[in-house]
């Protein structure tokens, strides 16, 4: 039986955990991490998310494609049999303005997504439907994880497989990680998936840029009819709109994408803006006749996070230099679209390591 850490226990660590168990039951896992669900720590990402499954990947990115595509049907999955999951089914539309379609030089191809063939229910919005503003836009099904609900729904499925779960301090030396199995011998494996701080790890030697994207996001009383994005507002290249309706009720309005940005502070006036776009594209916010909806927007919270990005794309291999060490971080913006997938690509490894001559190990 070979005993793995899992180092992190954000949705990108706590999913890749199960996973591996549900292949293969004689793995001893323990889950370890400074910050657990529950936690709010702007070095603790997956609580700040939306979420909502939208894949990224360009048309010629096959890789991040495959990472994200298990995602999709995993949560359409958890939305219909799973009610504990708090992930739910929401028609999804895109929405670019006249502004970003006329940038686009009438070429609507770049505003078609690769997976128009994979997601259920995808159409072009006919054009005598759409708002005033508004040059193109498109619509599936999609999901949306209420990530309070998620993450500790994730702890209950890891210990209901029979992985362990525990708090520890924050490390500085990727060595140290073995130490924290549950068993208090030293772990076969350790799986890296820390997040932003990677690369603060002594022995972690990524020559790749790890950087935090940051995001401000709204999560309101108001109830939005669907899920919805918008872009393309003149001037200010790094903002849009987007939307998601939790199944609890409730609604996280965003956004912005400024990278190397590391301020933690609300941007006030960002706050209004991206007010005044969602009362505009979703005027039910505000209509009392939509599920009671206050006749103006209530704040619950102003989420700033961080995205942990990385340049070209997650990390998700075997360290050169120590055997007993996968990579699973830089997951960007995408970590629970892409979870599913990432986690998959872990097994993988672990498959091939596990069938190699049994190893003598330190
Ligand atoms: C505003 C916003 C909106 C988003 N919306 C979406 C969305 O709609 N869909 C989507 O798919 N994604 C979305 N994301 C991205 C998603 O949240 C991230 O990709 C994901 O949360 C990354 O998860 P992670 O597990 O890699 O890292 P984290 O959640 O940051 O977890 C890291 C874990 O590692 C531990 N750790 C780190 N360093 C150490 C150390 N040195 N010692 C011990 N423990 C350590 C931490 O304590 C923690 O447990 C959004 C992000 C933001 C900020
Ligand atoms: C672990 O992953 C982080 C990114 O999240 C990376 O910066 C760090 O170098 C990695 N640590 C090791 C020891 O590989
Ligand atoms: C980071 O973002 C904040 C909030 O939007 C802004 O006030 C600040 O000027 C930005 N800092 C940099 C260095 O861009
Ligand atoms: C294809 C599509 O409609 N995607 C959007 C779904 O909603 C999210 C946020 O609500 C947007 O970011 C996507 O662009």
């Amino acid at each position: 039986m070979s005993s793995v850490v899992v180092l992190g226990a954000g949705v990108v660590g706590l999913t890749t955990a199960l996973e591996l168990k549900r292949w293969n039951p004689d793995l001893d896992i323990t889950v370890a991490g400074h910050h657990l669900p529950g936690d709010i720590d702007p070095s603790y990402t997956s609580p700040y998310a939306g979420a909502n499954w939208h894949s990224f990947a360009t048309h010629e990115d096959k890789e991040l494609q495959e990472i994200d595509k298990p995602g999709y049907k995993k949560f359409l999955q958890l939305a219909d049999s799973d009610p504990r999951s708090g992930v739910w089914k929401v028609d999804n539309v895109s929405m670019y303005t006249d502004y970003e379609v006329s940038n686009g030089k009438g070429n609507m191809k770049k505003f078609i997504p690769w997976f128009k063939d994979f997601v259920d229910d995808f159409e072009i919005v006919d054009k005598s439907k759409l708002p005033q503003g508004i040059g193109f836009a498109h619509k599936f099904k999609g999901v949306v994880v209420s990530v309070p609900t998620y993450l500790p729904y994730l702890v209950q499925q890891n210990k209901e497989i029979g992985n362990t779960i525990s708090r520890i301090p924050n490390l500085f030396n990727i060595d140290d990680a073995r130490k924290f199995h549950s068993s208090g011998k030293r772990a076969d494996y350790v799986i890296n998936a820390t997040g932003l701080h990677a690369n603060k790890i002594v022995g972690v030697n990524d020559k790749k840029l790890n950087f935090p994207v940051r995001g401000q996001v709204l999560l309101v009383k108001n109830n939005a009819k669907i899920q919805l994005s918008v872009e393309g507002f003149p001037g200010v290249p790094n903002e849009m709109l987007y939307m998601m309706p939790r199944k609890e009720g409730g609604t996280i309005i965003g956004g912005c994408f400024f990278p190397g940005n590391t301020s933690i502070h609300e941007d006030k006036e960002l706050t209004e803006r991206i007010i005044k776009r969602a009362v505009k594209f979703a005027p039910e916010l505000i209509d009392p006749s939509y599920k009671n909806n206050p006749s103006k927007i209530e704040i619950v919270k102003v989420n700033v996070g961080f995205r942990p990005f990385r340049e070209d794309g997650a990390r998700v291999e075997l360290d050169k230099e120590r055997s007993w060490l996968i990579h699973n971080y830089g997951a960007g913006a995408g970590g629970y679209q892409g979870s599913f997938g990432l986690a998959k690509k872990v097994v993988e490894i672990m498959k091939q390591e596990l069938s190699k001559k049994p190893k003598s190990k330190l």
